[in-house]
């Protein structure tokens, strides 16, 4: 598993089968369940070069949409609509892709720092 030694199998699992139905995928509730909100700025990097998976340093919408797949190799594919939701979180500047530097990281990493804050409450 690609986020072994990051997370936690048990969370993965958990966060997965939240979202096994079509269109019921939620970044947020999903970076909660899975354990990586509230992880260290260091810690969402790592996550990021793992789903950027041509090392392009940018996480582009294909590979947005295989997402699940980096923590199981059976999840299934995001719809065009749960991957268009997701992609907009990360960027800001509206050009289709996810940096690893600059604000578009930031933005993301913010987004799994909003979630782990929420999950604390
Ligand atoms: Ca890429």
């Amino acid at each position: 598993m690609a986020f072994a030694g990051v997370l936690n199998d048990a969370d993965i699992t958990k966060a997965l089968d939240e979202c096994k139905g079509a269109d019921t995928f939620d970044y947020k509730k999903f970076f909660k369940t899975c354990g990586l909100a509230g992880k260290s700025a260091d810690e969402v990097k790592k996550a990021f070069y793992i789903i950027d998976q041509d090392k392009s340093g940018f996480i582009e919408e294909d590979e947005l949409k295989l997402f699940l797949q980096n923590f199981s190799a059976g999840a299934r594919v995001l719809s065009d609509g749960e991957t268009k939701t997701f992609l907009k979180a990360g960027d800001v500047d509206g050009d289709g892709k996810i940096g690893a530097d600059g604000p578009h990281f930031r933005y993301l990493s913010q987004v799994v720092c909003i979630c782990g804050a929420l999950s604390n409450v």
